[in-house]
């Protein structure tokens, strides 16, 4: 049997399943690419709520394999060698995910570092981005009488929606014909900003159809539905 006793993770989130890949995430935009990608590939894993509201995400245990205290995190039992293996963040999760199960990344040299590029390119520009006109279109940014800061992050986030669009009009998915990580990342962001963040109108997102039609492919997926929730946030008191 596998003893993760070692991690102190595993002191606050107790594996109850220590032979399988370990989650520690929260069901937003970056936690659901890993547990999108766990359902998808159908790799065995146990997931644990990191709780925001009490500050779990600062705790030693979980900076022992997070230092930047920030979800998704995972640790995988039988990591390369057979050996325990923890990572932070969710663009490397995901390629280690692909290359350990084979799956949503393209086998030849070309197309995998085409996905990786994609990836790449949410990593850097679209999380960020998007992230900065949730603060100040929807959290405490909101209250800014300056509305330039704003501004700017809508137009460039608007600017890298028709890039992506101009990419789904040429491919099916961002890596080309198959379903990729690179929609796993992506996919969560655009819904985010237009669900939660209620910023479409803002974004114009109507402009942009290619990123509508395959947005709307994405969340039909059962994969995503299911990972969507996942982990599962406690029920409100009452
Ligand atoms: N680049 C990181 C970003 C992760 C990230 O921003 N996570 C947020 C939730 S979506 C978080 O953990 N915030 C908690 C905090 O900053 O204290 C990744 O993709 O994994």
């Amino acid at each position: 049997m596998t003893d993760l006793s070692a991690f102190p993770i595993t002191r606050r989130w107790p594996a109850a399943h220590p032979d399988r890949i370990q989650l520690y995430s929260v069901p937003t935009p970056n936690g659901v690419k890993v547990s999108i990608m766990l359902e998808e590939t159908g790799l065995p894993y146990e997931p644990h709520l990191v709780r925001f509201d009490a500050k779990e995400q600062t705790t030693p245990e979980f900076l022992s394999i997070s230092p930047n205290n920030k979800i998704p995190a995972i640790l995988d039992p039988s990591g390369p060698g057979g050996q325990p293996l923890s990572l932070f963040e969710s663009g490397a999760i995901l390629l280690y995910l692909a290359d350990k199960s084979k799956m949503l990344i393209p086998a030849d040299p070309a197309g995998r570092y085409t996905a990786i590029q994609w990836l790449m390119f949410q990593m850097g520009g679209i999380g960020p981005m998007f992230g900065q006109v949730g603060f100040f279109h929807k959290f405490a940014g909101k209250e800014y009488a300056d509305k330039r800061p704003r501004d700017r992050y809508v137009e460039e986030s608007r600017r890298l929606l028709a890039v992506v669009d101009k990419r789904l009009g040429e491919s099916a998915w961002l890596a080309g014909d198959a379903f990729s990580i690179a929609d796993i990342a992506t996919f969560p962001w655009i819904r985010n900003l237009i669900g939660f963040y209620g910023a479409g109108e803002l974004v114009g997102i109507d402009d942009f159809t290619h990123v509508k039609r395959v947005l709307a492919a994405f969340l039909e997926r059962p994969a995503v539905v299911r990972g969507l929730t996942i982990p599962a946030r406690p029920a409100p008191p009452g």
